[in-house]
């Protein structure tokens, strides 16, 4: 009995309302009738947390128990989303909770509207981490997801005259229900300081890392409950304090300011995310948070998931690290540093182990997005690492230089160590893990071909890919109430589980009733936004235009400056009379984005997608046909809204340049056609609904690769296309910058003349693509009939499916019930 989990309150509203209110008194210590909407969500909140209580414990009961294999997830970012529809989602009882609540006086959206998501990440790669935790507690696979609990989550963005300002996300500042700290778990890191070497008792030389300060890691646990299977997996989240040496060291000093100062230091290391998703700072905090995440979740592991005495040689058996990116990558010389410092490995003994425990997944092609560490800020800071990273480099050229005798100039390149810039982290994870993966096929092909061709020659079998997913229960589930609905009448509920059955709805396309019923929840899901947007930013929305959406951080690979162009072309050829206002469709353009707050052509372009939309929303020629509206602070809660909304999905990325994307999936199975490009998942989501249902447009990878090896001129293609040329020159002539000439000179002025990601080479084939939008939607019956179709042709983009693939391709394990 002493073992047995606490059971969960009843599952009917009776026993619900009798939770929330006991909750209520006793939590929050006060009454319902003098209850803040704040107390009454907190209460909620603990009610739902008590439901999946018993659960939680029984998943941790079991794999104490049957020990079976767990994936660490290691990843700096988890963009969560909201947490209490999700939790009602997965405890079946959102319909119970909004009666008892009902009961009560309170009307739950309101409460739903209370909560601040967690916003731990910055955009793809947090995101498809969240989702794959869901997919493997839905899945009943044991995992536990690592990463840090960032007091500042990602910047809330405001707009100030059209300019991004960014604002602190205070996200735990009314407390945060979802966590449980657990202090007496915490776990020291040390930093800096020296090596020493000594003779051990067995006459054997040894290392001994003499570290110069150390903070605590605590842990902060979160439920990561599955979809009505009892399961209820755990998301670790690490927060710094300063240790008691730490304080003691300088206090002892004397200088009680000092001590409070090294205090802050310490837990700076996970005061706040770094906002920037492309571009490595080389920053020493950021190696510090890598570091302190990634020592903490070993140390956790080891230390409190394994039975004493555990062998350690056995460690692949129980656990394989997935590296999301190359963030956590300093893991590997942590866990040789452990089995050899600590555990008296053998060089060999401890890589092989090793070895066999990470797998790293890379979510990108940008070269200026690799991680390189330079040496002296790695060795100032983790100096037995450093020495250890030599080693691993040594061990792997040797190998090389067997592989290829005589190719010295192969190995050169190859070193994880370049001469001159740093560690390369990517080599480091491709040398160490067992698997590599791109994200989507194209990705995985070029990362094989393009950017780690010498280690795909030397292991060609270590390569694969895994195509990303998103989890439906959030994106299609939750966020498309109605359209669940309809398909749950249609096919059943197995789709939530087993999304693939979505093709079961494909025959209803040609269904006039099915087809209408379609119709109206998208226009449902339209209104649902623009009454949002009226009440976050006084945005209006007109009625029934066609919605066309981009949403995506903002980067210039991305293209936003593309989608800008076709809208001031539209703009230009009406003013200039070329066309009838009356001939431009209606159309509403929704953007969102966040820009690096250091990316200054990013925000230049968010400046003037800003002012492009005041001069044309305001401009009555327009008035009906076409409306820009570009909410700040987009996130995954306005993204939940806004993508069930969406007509058109702008997909419009340099081929090449976009790993995989995963908005673009949640577009298609919210039955949204895509505008897009051959690249990243794009590729795959063209092959699965067919060239008829999506809007191909530009060149391919292989075209761009030749132009580029040609010689890109952007400027030529401004002086032989009129319209173009039109396009650029309207807005340098100052109509969006009350006259101003040169405002916008930094955005018009890179695209004349540099255009790294070639949006002038692609306008005309982006323009004949949009007319052929304009072309279908007005034969409503015909777009309908391919937004049902790509909902029902997209199931295989599930992280269920990623997750399934990762578990044969990668993990080499099968679910463990
Ligand atoms: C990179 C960096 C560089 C150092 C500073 C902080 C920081 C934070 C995040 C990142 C990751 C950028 C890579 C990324 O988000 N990639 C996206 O991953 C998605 C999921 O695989 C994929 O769908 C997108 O195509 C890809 O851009």
């Amino acid at each position: 009995l002493a073992t047995a989990p606490v059971g969960a309150p009843p599952h009917s509203v009776d026993g619900f309302v009798k939770e929330f209110l006991h909750e209520l008194n006793t939590n929050q210590g006060v009454p319902l009738s003098m209850s803040s909407v704040n107390d009454q969500y907190m209460a909620l909140a603990s009610t739902v947390r008590n439901y999946l209580m018993a659960r939680w414990l029984e998943t941790n009961r079991k794999v104490h128990e049957n020990k079976p294999k767990t994936i660490g997830y290691l990843s700096a970012e988890y963009l969560l989303g909201r947490q209490l529809g999700n939790a009602l989602l997965a405890t079946d009882l959102s319909d119970i909770a909004e009666k008892g609540l009902a009961l009560c006086g309170i009307d739950i959206a309101t409460l739903r509207a209370q909560e601040v998501e967690p916003g731990l990440g910055n955009g793809g790669l947090g995101r498809l981490a969240a989702c794959f935790i869901d997919s493997l507690a839905t899945m009943d696979v044991p995992c536990v997801g690592y990463g840090i609990r960032y007091e500042y989550g990602i910047f809330r963005q405001t707009f100030v005259d059209g300019r991004q300002v960014e604002q602190p996300d205070t996200w735990l500042s009314l407390g945060s229900p979802w966590e449980f700290p657990h202090p007496e778990a915490s776990v020291q890191v040390d930093f800096g300081g020296h090596t020493e070497r000594y003779i051990g008792e067995d006459g054997r030389e040894r290392v001994r890392w003499v570290p110069a300060w150390n903070v605590l890691g605590v842990p902060y646990n979160y439920m990561v409950p599955g979809y009505l299977n009892g399961r209820v997996n755990t998301l670790r989240l690490w927060s710094a304090q300063a240790t008691k040496a730490f304080d003691l060291q300088i206090f002892n000093s004397g200088d009680y300011a000092q001590a409070v100062r090294a205090q802050t230091f310490a837990e700076n290391i996970s005061k706040v995310l770094y906002p920037e998703d492309s571009t490595p700072q080389g920053k020493e905090l950021r190696l510090q948070q890598q570091y302190f995440f990634v020592a903490c979740s070993l140390r956790d592991f080891i230390d409190h998931s394994l039975e004493d005495g555990f062998d350690l040689h056995n460690l692949p058996e129980r656990i394989t690290f997935q590296l999301n990116d190359t963030h956590p990558v300093i893991a590997v010389p942590e866990l040789m540093r452990i089995l050899i410092d600590e555990y008296d490995f053998e060089w060999d003994e401890a890589w092989d182990v090793t070895s066999r425990c990470f797998a790293y997944t890379c979510h990108t092609l940008l070269p200026e997005a690799l991680e390189v560490w330079p040496t002296d800020l790695l060795g100032r800071l983790l100096p037995r690492h450093l020495e250890l990273i030599y080693q691993i480099n040594d061990h792997f050229l040797a190998e090389v230089r067997e592989a290829f005798p005589g190719d010295d100039l192969r190995a050169h390149h190859m070193s994880i160590i370049s001469h001159g810039q740093g560690v390369r982290m990517a080599f480091l994870a491709t040398v160490a893990g067992t698997k590599v993966n791109g994200v989507a096929e194209l990705h995985s092909q070029l990362l094989r071909d393009k950017v780690l061709p010498d280690f795909s020659a030397l292991w060609p079998e270590k390569f694969t890919n895994v195509t990303n997913g998103v989890t439906p229960r959030r994106f299609v589930r939750l966020s498309n109430p109605k359209l669940s609905e309809l398909i749950n009448d249609t096919i059943g509920n197995g789709w939530v589980t087993d999304l693939e059955r979505l093709k079961e709805l494909e025959p209803y396309a040609d269904d006039p009733e099915f087809r209408a019923q379609f119709a109206e929840i998208k226009a449902w899901n339209k209104h649902r936004i623009a009454d949002l947007l009226r009440a976050r930013d006084g945005i209006d929305l007109p009625d029934g235009h066609l919605v066309d959406v981009m949403v995506k951080r903002l980067h210039e690979y991305k293209r936003q400056s593309l989608k800008l162009l076709h809208i001031v072309s539209l703009y230009e050829q009406v003013l200039s009379g070329k066309i009838a206002a009356s001939e431009v469709m209606p159309r509403t353009v929704v953007f969102g984005s966040k820009a690096a707050p250091g990316y200054a052509m990013a925000k230049e372009t968010i400046h003037l997608i800003n002012k492009v939309a005041a001069t044309i929303n305001a401009d009555p020629i327009l008035e009906g046909r076409l409306k820009i509206a570009f909410p700040a602070n987009y996130n995954v809660t306005l993204a939940e809204k806004l993508i069930p909304a969406a007509d058109l999905s702008e997909q419009i990325s340099l081929a090449g340049m976009e790993a995989s994307g995963t908005g673009n999936m949640k577009f298609a199975l919210n039955g949204a056609l895509t505008i897009g490009t051959d690249d990243g998942a794009n590729v795959e989501i063209r092959k699965l609904v067919g060239d008829k249902h999506f809007f191909l447009f530009g060149m391919s990878e292989p075209e761009v690769a030749e132009l580029g090896a040609q010689g890109y001129n952007p400027h030529s293609y401004y002086d032989a296309n009129p319209q173009l040329k039109a396009t650029l020159d309207l807005i340098s002539s100052g109509v969006f910058s009350n006259g101003d000439r040169h405002l916008f000179d930094m955005v018009v002025e890179n695209l004349k003349n540099q255009d790294r990601f070639m949006a002038l080479a692609d306008f005309d084939s982006y323009v004949a693509a949009q007319a052929k939008v304009e072309e279908r939607y007005a034969d409503q019956d015909s777009w309908m009939r391919s937004a049902i179709l790509n909902m029902a042709r997209t199931g295989y983009f599930s992280s269920d499916r990623s997750m399934r693939d990762y578990l044969q391709r990668i993990w080499h394990t099968t679910p463990m019930l």
